[in-house]
């Protein structure tokens, strides 16, 4: 079935200069990319988007590293991709969480670490499932960032401007 799914490519895979090595992994997939940007993270995108791990002991150091104040890079690189099983062929390039406990080969496992605090920075974000896709993509792009009519849309008029939203 055709899915769509968020990657980011995280403070530490920008300041390891990763990005073309990312995205050449990535294309292995012959997934489609249908939005792609640079963000600058700010702790309210970020406290949203890992709003499931926030009683985790690690999560404020973990908003610290998503907005890239740990790397002195305060930038993401946001993609969406599409196509046939398009989480679970990005999940497997990523490899697990834990970079220990990744495939050698795999993006995390080539490239993570572990700090000595314990965090895991693991170079990439893939959405873990279609709803979260849907969640997060929804929250990192606008409909006119994205190429084509991912999910459903509506029109939004504020001052006068009109705009398109997410339904
Ligand atoms: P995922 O990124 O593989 O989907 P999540 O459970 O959604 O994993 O966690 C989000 C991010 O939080 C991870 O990518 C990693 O950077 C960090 N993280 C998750 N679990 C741990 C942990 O047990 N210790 C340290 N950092 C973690
Ligand atoms: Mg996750």
């Amino acid at each position: 079935m055709n899915e769509a799914t968020l990657i980011l490519i995280k403070p530490d895979g920008l300041k390891k200069s990763l990005t073309g090595n990312i995205l050449t992994r990535l294309s292995e997939t012959k997934l489609e990319i249908m939005a792609a940007k640079i963000v600058k993270v700010d702790k309210g995108l970020a406290t949203e988007h890992y709003k499931h791990l926030k009683d985790k002991p690690f999560f404020n150091e973990l908003i610290d590293y998503i907005c890239g104040e740990k790397h002195n890079r305060k930038k993401v690189m946001a993609l969406v991709y599409w196509g046939e099983n398009a989480t679970t062929k990005c999940r497997q390039l990523a490899g697990a969480t834990n970079p220990e406990e990744a495939e050698p080969t795999s993006i995390r496992g080539s490239y993570g670490r572990i700090t000595t605090s314990g965090l895991y920075e693991n170079v990439i974000h893939v959405s873990s499932n279609k709803d979260e896709a849907e969640r997060e993509i929804k929250l990192w792009f606008t409909p006119a960032e994205v190429i084509v009519d991912l999910y459903p849309v509506k029109e939004s008029t504020v001052n006068s401007c009109t705009h398109v939203v997410w339904a």
